[in-house]
């Protein structure tokens, strides 16, 4: 299943929404690590207007330690399987993770999208299993690991090297024979970044959406959020949604956000204000 047009496009932002089956990511670590609770999120997210769920079951928060392939199955098998399944009329999931294990066992409960923050770098079974699949894979881009990865990061010019870096994942999974039209990029906002490098690519978001494959941002409730409007991670929504409705002007196509229907009504009423979309069928519109 292709969450996308055949040519890759996607006709309006897709929003991504993020179901943390962990005790520890960073903004709502602890609050879905129950099956029940997590499959609940989910179906609400897809209530609210997602067309996508992002399942993971490891934190890559700066400073977190790994889990086992084991331990992540655990958390995410029966969530995929349930939101899977009920996505089955509705809507596909993704599974975000870096190890072939537990991301063989989520698309064969139903997963369609493999999103790896290490771009098939982290385990050398995983292009091969998405390949032999033939799902959309999402490349993300980070600088060291989530361990280390904030300690120092340094770039000649980080547009340009996250740029280079993806189109050689690219190659790298096409050559591990993905098809270049399930291959979805992202600049990694925060991984191995500073302030200064996300509001950077964020700015020249252009430049990666010129690699021709569709582009997914990840800003929702950020540390560099916080960074720039001195709020706590709870209370960052506000500069998610700007972040969100700019990366949407300069070419992003897949939005992965905690809070989906803000991010929703959002990016369906900056496409209208972008002159993308007609105002007068708006998307879910009430009768009245
Ligand atoms: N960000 C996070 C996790 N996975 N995947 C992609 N493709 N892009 C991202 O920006 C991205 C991602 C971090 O957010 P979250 O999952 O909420 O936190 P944690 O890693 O602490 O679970």
């Amino acid at each position: 299943m292709s969450a996308l047009a055949t040519d890759g496009s996607a006709a309006r932002p897709l929003v991504m929404g993020v179901v943390n089956v962990t005790p520890d990511s960073f903004s709502d670590g602890g609050l879905f690590l129950d099956p029940e609770r997590a499959i609940a999120h989910g179906a609400e997210l897809v209530a609210e207007g997602a067309d996508l769920l992002d399942v993971g079951g490891e934190s890559t928060r700066p400073g977190a330690e790994a889990v086992s392939a084991e331990v992540e199955l655990e958390r995410v098998g029966p969530v995929v399987e349930a939101l899977a399944a009920a996505g089955g009329s509705a809507i596909p999931v993704s599974i975000d993770t870096a190890k072939a294990p537990v991301a063989r066992a989520a698309l064969d409960r139903g997963a369609a999208i493999v999103n790896d923050v290490t771009a098939l770098r982290g385990d050398p079974e995983l292009a091969g299993l998405c390949a032999e699949r033939g799902c959309e894979v999402v490349l993300m881009h980070m600088q060291g690991s989530p361990r280390t990865m904030q300690a120092d990061p340094r770039y000649d010019d980080v547009v340009d090297d996250v740029r280079a870096y993806l189109a050689e994942r690219i190659e790298a999974a096409i050559a591990a024979g993905i098809g270049e039209d399930r291959i979805w990029v992202d600049p990694g906002i925060g991984f191995g970044k500073t302030v200064e490098h996300n509001l950077e690519l964020l700015r020249r978001l252009d430049e990666l959406a010129e690699l021709g494959r569709p582009v997914v941002i990840g800003t929702s409730r950020k540390r560099f959020l916080g960074a720039i409007t001195g709020r706590d991670v709870g209370d960052r929504l506000g500069a998610t949604i700007a972040s969100n409705a700019l990366a949407l002007a300069a070419g992003a196509d897949v939005f992965r956000v905690h809070d989906v229907a803000a991010a929703r009504q959002a990016l369906d009423a900056a496409m209208v204000m972008l002159g993308r979309a007609d105002w007068r069928r708006p998307r879910g519109a009430a009768a009245r």
